[in-house]
């Protein structure tokens, strides 16, 4: 290490002093302002994760649905996967050492994760649409290059197409070419293959509104268009030309408000669907001729997907095992219809794409989604051999072909994090293959009226849960209040948990009506409010 370039380095990426960042559920994420010395020493740390390795590693700037003022960053392990939670103390530990500090506190991970300094690093970088995010890329290149690690800027991307470029270049090209017209051949391809299938082939053709929430999705599926089969016609809204970044639209928008987003103007019944900020969730909806709002979330995705995926299994012949993994936050009927209609176990963990992905990989086929509409679907390798090998070489006709159907689905859904560019082609390749319209997919079964709010306090941290984040342990009487609570209403559930993105303690209830769900959640607030120390006004509901 050469210290003296680093210091040199450092100081033109300076550190506020006194400020502490935590690497969070989705990295780190804050004001841009306050994120230079974060980037460039992310940037460092990407080296020596890259050096320990011997893989390349994604550096992605994004702050995802958070407004465009803000900004963030995470890194992308070997097969795409999020950080290691291993390395998450060494992030948060680089981007808080002070500069006199900085050289002590790479030696030490150094020393603590086993890193020989001397070995070549790479490093593939990602960027946002945000204004801020040019310049904080530049920054976490000064610091990869500052350890002389190699860097591959693939400048304008989305966030599951660097998980995807990262994974390729790890498995030399066995999960597809490490390019983004080798990620658009891959999905287009895959997604021609089951269209083809679908009764909608030829003539029909499929229309898709989509919300691009004003970023990046929006140029990446123009980059797309290209490829698609000519059945499928998608049209784009809030393109970024206009307003701004996840200002009244896209997918976090659609979801906390059940309401559409603004610039979108839908006929009743036509399909439509909204994309985050850096494009990994995706939320479906319509109206219908009443003109009532209907939300199709990650839930009803997650089961759309296990239904198609439970069909083809049946066809196939094989005892592949399927399960779902949900947060909390999924919607009490589709747990529901999951476990007693559909028959396909249901596993709840901790929020965070984290514990769903890892969870996800113990099954043969493991479907995992937010209720936020992050999500994707894994499967094991000998599930993918034994697919692969039904498709080529089974002699029952009817099994083979739904081998094949597995395949391409498989091929389509980017599996190494949850994106929404995929998982669309996945949905409308399903709905066209089922001949479903989106009023059908929707009344698989009823969401229970629920209500997401936000309650400020001094210390977040004060909320303590356990059970998946089911159940507070912490403040005293919390867990009490809400349960005194929740027992007045039916169908009724709540629970409160420290958001990992934001400084707010999260309430989410749901219940036999809005209105009660409503005042669930507002009542579980207040009890939030007043037993975990809050701050500012009371809550209220949006
Ligand atoms: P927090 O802020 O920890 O609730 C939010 C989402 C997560 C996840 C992360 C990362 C909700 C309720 N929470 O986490 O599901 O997507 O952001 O972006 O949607
Ligand atoms: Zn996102």
């Amino acid at each position: 290490m050469d210290s003296e370039a680093l210091q040199k380095s450092s100081a033109s990426h300076p550190k506020p002093s006194g400020l502490t960042l935590q690497y969070g559920t989705a990295g780190f994420r804050t004001k841009a302002e306050q994120l230079d010395h974060v980037m460039f020493r992310m940037g460092l740390l990407a080296v020596l994760r890259s050096k320990v390795l011997a893989s390349t590693i994604g550096v992605m700037v994004t702050a995802s649905h958070n407004p465009e003022e803000d900004n963030g960053v995470k890194l992308v392990d070997p097969l795409g996967e999020m950080l290691h939670p291993s390395w998450e103390e060494y992030a948060t530990q680089l981007a808080n050492a002070e500069e006199q500090e900085l050289q002590t506190t790479i030696t030490e991970i150094c020393q603590k994760a086993a890193v020989n300094l001397h070995k070549d690093a790479s490093v593939f970088i990602g960027r946002d649409t945000r204004p801020s995010s040019k310049k904080l890329s530049q920054s976490v290149i000064d610091g990869v290059s500052v350890l002389g690690g190699q860097y591959h800027d693939y400048g304008l991307l989305t966030t599951p197409q660097l998980h995807y470029l990262v994974c390729c270049q790890n498995t030399q090209g066995q999960y597809g070419k490490a390019t983004l017209e080798g990620y658009y051949e891959k999905l287009s391809k895959a997604f021609t293959e089951l269209i083809k299938q679908s009764p909608i082939s030829g003539e029909n053709q499929r229309h898709l509104k989509i919300d691009c929430a004003n970023g990046i999705g929006a140029l990446k599926l123009s980059e797309m268009k290209p490829y698609f089969p000519k059945e499928m016609l998608i049209r784009l809204y809030n393109d970024g030309t206009k307003e701004k970044l996840n200002h009244l639209c896209g997918a976090d928008f659609v979801k906390v408000h059940q309401q559409p987003p603004r610039g979108l103007v839908m006929e009743p019944g036509e399909r439509c669907c909204s994309f985050d900020g850096d494009a990994d969730r995706i939320v479906y909806y319509y109206t219908d001729t009443t003109g009532r709002f209907h939300l199709i979330d990650g839930d009803k995705i997650a089961t759309l997907i296990s239904v198609f995926l439970k069909e083809l299994l049946a066809k196939v012949g094989q005892s592949l095992e399927l399960a779902v993994v949900q947060t909390a936050y999924a919607n009490g009927s589709s747990t529901r219809y999951l476990e007693e209609t559909l028959k396909v176990p249901v596993h709840c963990v901790k929020t965070g794409v984290k514990h769903l992905h890892h969870k996800a990989q113990e099954f043969d086929i493991g479907v995992y989604f937010e209720a936020n509409g992050h999500g994707t679907v894994l499967f094991s390798k000998a599930a993918e051999t034994k697919i692969r090998q039904l498709a080529k070489e089974e002699k029952d006709d009817g099994k083979r072909e739904a081998a094949k159907v597995l395949e391409n689905m498989m091929d389509l859904i980017n599996q190494t994090v949850g994106d929404a560019i995929s998982d669309m082609l996945a949905i409308e390749a399903i709905l066209a293959l089922k001949g479903l319209t989106v009023q059908q997919w929707d009344g698989l079964y009823t969401d229970l009226p629920n209500r997401l709010l936000r309650v400020q306090v001094a210390e977040r941290r004060a909320v303590a849960t356990v059970d998946a984040e089911r159940r507070a342990v912490s403040p005293p009487g919390l867990q009490d209040s809400i349960d005194a609570l929740v027992g007045k209403y039916r169908a009724a559930r709540a629970f409160v948990r420290p958001s990992g993105t934001e400084d707010v303690v999260r309430v989410y209830a749901e219940a036999d009506t809005q209105e009660n769900a409503d005042a669930l959640a507002l009542e579980v607030s207040m009890a939030v409010y007043q037993l975990a120390g809050g701050k500012g006004a009371p809550p209220q509901l949006l």
